[in-house]
């Protein structure tokens, strides 16, 4: 499709995708939902990524879901919105693909929520995190009210969901909501070099360890430990044996896609 919002720039498998409509500080409208299913269909086909980087153009990670677009909504409408918005962040999440976000400005509202659905989350020192959705008499709508208490417990969780304040990027870093802090120019740069290290590593154990680790927080722990298990046993007689011959013969692996 032709992209108008995500701008995309392949290098050393690693794609990085730029929401660039900053002139309403990269707000999510409808056409920001029909590119990101679009962008998850082509990353998950394309032989040459391993590793996409979100970030934002200009000022904002993204200021939240369009307010010009949501307002006048019915119940109904909203109600779909959201459902359509939750199933799409959720595709994003489940990408077999590690998807990094790297948080260069406001991530406020559906731009906290997006950049929960990534995989990790790095920050520039200048971010600024917040859930200000009863500032404007609503909830949160993809999935923060869920996604949130699991990434920060419940009471840091509360407390940004119920205030509406804005956190900057230490107090994001202190509470688990960011990995990584770097300063405003080196974010980018910093997010590529992790994007490499992950694509060159065993491409199936990547895989794998996102799709386990995912699951923990759906199976009951010992289900879950039954996945890892299988799992595990799956990469022998395939990756596991060139990771572990390449270590004792002491040179780098030769990874197979
Ligand atoms: N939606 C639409 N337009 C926006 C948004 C937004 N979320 N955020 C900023 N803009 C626009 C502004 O209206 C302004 O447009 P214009 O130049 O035409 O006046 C332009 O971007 C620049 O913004 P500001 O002039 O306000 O820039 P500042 O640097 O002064 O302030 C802020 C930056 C602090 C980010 C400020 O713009 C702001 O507070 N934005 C709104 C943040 C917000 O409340 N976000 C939460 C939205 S609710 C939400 O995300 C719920 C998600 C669930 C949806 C469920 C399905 C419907």
């Amino acid at each position: 499709m032709d992209y108008e919002i995500l701008k995309t720039a392949v290098a050393e498998a690693v794609a990085t995708v730029t929401i660039s409509r900053s002139k309403a500080m990269n707000a999510l409208n409808s056409r920001f939902f029909v590119e990101m299913d679009a962008l998850i269909d082509e990353m998950a086909g394309r032989t040459d990524v391993k590793v996409i980087i979100l970030t934002g153009e200009g000022k904002a990670f993204v200021a939240g879901a369009d307010i010009a677009e949501m307002a006048g909504k019915s119940q109904e409408q909203g109600r779909q919105f959201s459902r359509a918005g939750q199933r799409t962040f959720r595709r994003l999440e489940l990408l077999d693909k590690p998807v990094i976000a790297a948080i260069n400005g406001f991530a406020l509202g559906g731009g906290l929520e997006l950049a929960m659905a990534c995989d990790f989350r790095l920050a520039s020192a200048a971010a600024k995190f917040g859930q200000p959705e009863v500032s404007l008499g609503v909830i949160p709508g993809y999935a923060a009210t869920q996604r949130l208490p699991r990434l920060v417990g419940l009471g840091n969780a509360l407390h940004l969901l119920l205030t509406g304040e804005m956190i900057g990027a230490e107090e994001a870093l202190r509470i688990g909501l960011v990995q990584k802090v770097f300063p405003p120019e080196e974010l980018l740069p910093a997010a590529q070099g992790i994007a490499k290290t992950i694509a060159s590593k065993g491409p199936k154990a990547v895989k794998l360890a996102k799709l386990v680790a995912r699951q923990s927080v759906i199976l009951d722990f010992e289900s879950g430990c039954a996945l890892e298990s299988e799992k595990f046993g799956s990469l022998f007689d395939n990756e596991a044996a060139e990771g572990m011959k390449a270590f004792l013969e002491k040179r780098p692996a030769n990874w197979k896609d």
